[in-house]
C-alpha cells in the first residue's frame, strides 16, 4: 500500500482503494485510456487476468462476484472495449451479481466531441446497471468507488460502471483513503417473523422456494435444519440448484425450463408458497403462469434483500426485507406452533426418481449418463461452469449439486460464459475441480479464453457437447415451423485440435463408455483440456427427439 501520501497519482490512489474493499482478482483487456491505472497494478499484489476479449473479462468477474458474493472487478477500455464488455454486465443485472466494471474513457478536456472511441457511459449503460458514472475529481475517487461497492454489493446486488478519463488516471493527489465497503445483511423484523410463523402453522401444503443471491453454505443449512424439523419441502430456483443440497431429505428439486411436472404440481396446489432470495422470474415460473400476478392464488411470502424487488411483480400476503443470509439465522430459530402436516418425504421421493437414472438417447455418447458419471465420480468441492443451450438441460436434470458456489451459471442464458466462469474460477480456487459444459455453439463465443487459461496454467476440464447444431433454437424452430431449418446448422472445428492447438490437451470420444477414461487422461494432462462428445442432433432433450417435435407439430399444423 503506497499510503496517504500526496504522491499518488489518481490511478494508483484507485488500486489501493480496491486492495482495501477485499480485492483480490482484477480481469481485463489493457487499453491505452486507462494505462495509469494498468500501471499501478503492477506494485500491487492484486492478481491480474489479461483476457482476450471484454466479453470474457466481464464474465470472470461476474463470476467471481456469483461465487463470493463480492464484487468482481474487470476494467475494460472505452469504445468498443466497454460495449464488448456489455453482455457480462447484462448477466450482472439479470443475475442479481455485484460487479464493477471500470472503463477507459477520453480526457476531460475533450469530451462531448465525439473523440476517439468517446461513449457516454451513463446514457450506454444507464439501464443496464445499478449505477453509471464518471470520475472527473480525482480527489473524489475514494468516494466513488466506496459508493460503487456499497451499491454493486447491497440490497439487491447487480453491476455498477465506473468510467475513468484518461488524463484524471495521472492527476497527483493528497487524498485520504476509504474504509472497506460494508455488506449490509438487512434482517426480518420480531413482527414479521411472528406473522411468518402464523402463516406456516396454519399452512397444510407449505413449500418453500430458493433463489438469487446474497446466498452463504451456512444459510442453506440452516434453512436445510429449519426445514427438516418441520418436514417442509424445499425446491430452487432456475439455475440457483447450488442453494440447497440435492439429496437433503427435503429436497424437492429446482424449477427450471422443463422441471420435473411433479413439481409443478406441488407448487401449483401449495396454500403457502415461500420464494427466499428469487425474483420468481420468466424462467422459473414457467412463463409467469405459477403464480397470480399481481395476488398469487395462494398465501405467498415473499423474502428479498431489495425493498424495491417487493411488490414489483407479485403482491405478497407477506413481504419480508431481508437477506436471505440474515433470514435464515433468524428463521433458524422461529417456533412453529402444532404439527406440519410434513410432505417433504414425497417431495424427495419425486426429486430423486426424476434425476436417478438417464433417460435413454440417440445416438453413441448420452449425456445423461455423463452427468451421472460425473456426480458420482467428482470430488465434493468440485465446481460446474456453464452457459447456454439445451445441453443444459442434463446437467439441471442430473447432476446433484450439493454445496452452496458449486454451480456457475447464467439465468440470463446467455452463452459464451462457461469458459469465462471456469478460468475465473480456476484462478479463485486453484486446489478444486472445475468442469466446464459447453456446447458447440456457447463453447466458440468465448472459446477464445481458453487461450487464458493456458496462458495462466489452469488446468480445468471442457466438456463440448457437440451436436452440429444451435440446437435450442432448431428446436423452437421445428416446433413453429416444422421442416424449415434456417441459420441452425453449425459446422464446426477439429474441437480436440482447437485445444492442442492452445497448448492444452484434447480429445474427442463417440461413446459414452469411453469419457471416464478420456476424463481421467484430461486430469492427468495438467493442461487445460477439450473433450469432445459426439452429440447425435436427435438427443434434443432429456426426453424427446427433434423429429418427434416435427412430427407432433405437422400433425397440429395439418389439422
Ligand atoms: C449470447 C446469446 N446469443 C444467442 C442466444 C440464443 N440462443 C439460446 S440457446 C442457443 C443455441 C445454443 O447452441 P449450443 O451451444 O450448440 O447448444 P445446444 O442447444 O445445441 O445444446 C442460442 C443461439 C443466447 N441465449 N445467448
Ligand atoms: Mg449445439
Amino acid at each position: 500500500m503506497r499510503g496517504k501520501a500526496n504522491n499518488r497519482t489518481a490511478a494508483e490512489v484507485l488500486v489501493d482503494q480496491l486492495r482495501i474493499h477485499g480485492v483480490e482478482h482484477v480481469f481485463c483487456v489493457p487499453g491505452e485510456s486507462y494505462l495509469a491505472a494498468i500501471d499501478a497494478f503492477h506494485d500491487s499484489d492484486i492478481a491480474v487476468t489479461v483476457c482476450r476479449q471484454e466479453g470474457g473479462a466481464t464474465m470472470m468477474a461476474e463470476a467471481v462476484g456469483k461465487a463470493t458474493g463480492r464484487p468482481g472487478v474487470c476494467f475494460v477500455t472505452r469504445g468498443p472495449g466497454a460495449t464488448n464488455a456489455s453482455p457480462g454486465i447484462h448477466i450482472a443485472r439479470q443475475d442479481s451479481t455485484p460487479l464493477v466494471v471500470f472503463v477507459g474513457q477520453v480526457a476531460r478536456d475533450m469530451t462531448e466531441r465525439e473523440a476517439f472511441q468517446e461513449l457516454d457511459y451513463r446514457a450506454v449503460f444507464g439501464s443496464m446497471t445499478k449505477w453509471a458514472t464518471e470520475i472527473d475529481d480525482p480527489a473524489r475517487v475514494p468516494e466513488i468507488v466506496s459508493r460503487a461497492f456499497h451499491t454493486a454489493a447491497n440490497g439487491r446486488p447487480g453491476p455498477v460502471v465506473v468510467s475513468l478519463p484518461e488524463d484524471m488516471l495521472t492527476e497527483r493527489i493528497a487524498v485520504d483513503d476509504a474504509p472497506p465497503f460494508t455488506a449490509i445483511e438487512t434482517a426480518p423484523g420480531a413482527a414479521e417473523m411472528a406473522k411468518f410463523g402464523e402463516l406456516l402453522a396454519a399452512a397444510r401444503t407449505p413449500i418453500l422456494i430458493l433463489g438469487g443471491s446474497r446466498w452463504s453454505q451456512e444459510a442453506s443449512n440452516r434453512i436445510a435444519r429449519f426445514a427438516q424439523k418441520y418436514a417442509l419441502p424445499v425446491c430452487t430456483t432456475f439455475r440457483r440448484l447450488h442453494l440447497f443440497d440435492a439429496l437433503h431429505p427435503c429436497y424437492a428439486g429446482d424449477l427450471g425450463i422443463g422441471p420435473n411436472p411433479k413439481l409443478v404440481e406441488r407448487i401449483k396446489s401449495a396454500d403457502l408458497a415461500v420464494l427466499i432470495g428469487g425474483r420468481m422470474g420468466e424462467l422459473p415460473s414457467q412463463s409467469y403462469t405459477l403464480f397470480g400476478i399481481p395476488r398469487p392464488q395462494m398465501t405467498f411470502v415473499h423474502v428479498h434483500p431489495g425493498a424495491e424487488e417487493l411488490g414489483r411483480v407479485y403482491s405478497p400476503h407477506l413481504p419480508i426485507n431481508a437477506t436471505p443470509t440474515a433470514f435464515a439465522a433468524v428463521l433458524e430459530h422461529l417456533k412453529v406452533a402444532g404439527e406440519l402436516p410434513g410432505q417433504a418425504e414425497a417431495a424427495h421421493a419425486d426429486y430423486l426418481a426424476w434425476t436417478e437414472t438417464p433417460t435413454e438417447q440417440p445416438g453413441g455418447v448420452n449425456l445423461g449418463a455423463i452427468m451421472v458419471w460425473l456426480r458420482d465420480n467428482l470430488p465434493a468441492d468440485a465446481m460446474l461452469c456453464n452457459g447456454a443451450g439445451n445441453y443444459a438441460a442434463w446437467i439441471h436434470r442430473f447432476f446433484r449439486f450439493r454445496r452452496f458456489g458449486q454451480h456457475v451459471a447464467p439465468t440470463s442464458g446467455s452463452m459464451g460464459y462457461g469458459v469465462p466462469a471456469a478460468v475465473a474460477m480456476k484462478r479463485l480456487y486453484p486446489g478444486r475441480q472445475i468442469v466446464c459444459i459447453a456446447g458447440d455453439g456457447d463453447f466458440l463465443m468465448n472459446g477464445q479464453e481458453f487461450a487464458t487459461a493456458v496462458q495462466y496454467g489452469l488446468p480445468f476440464i471442457v466438456v463440448i457437447a457437440d451436436n452440429g447444431i444451435y440446437g435450442t433454437i432448431r428446436m423452437h424452430q421445428e416446433r413453429e415451423y416444422p421442416g424449415r431449418v434456417i441459420a441452425t446448422e453449425l459446422r464446426n472445428p477439429d474441437f480436440a485440435a482447437y485445444a492442442r492447438a492452445f497448448g492444452g490437451f484434447g480429445i474427442s470420444i463417440e461413446r459414452t463408455a469411453d469419457f471416464p477414461a478420456a476424463f481421467k487422461e484430461a486430469q492427468a494432462s495438467g493442461k487445460p483440456a477439450i473433450i469432445r462428445l459426439a452429440i447425435d442432433p436427435e438427443a434434443i432433450t432429456p426426453v424427446t427427439t427433434l423429429a418427434k417435435i416435427r412430427a407432433k407439430s405437422l400433425a397440429e399444423k395439418n389439422r
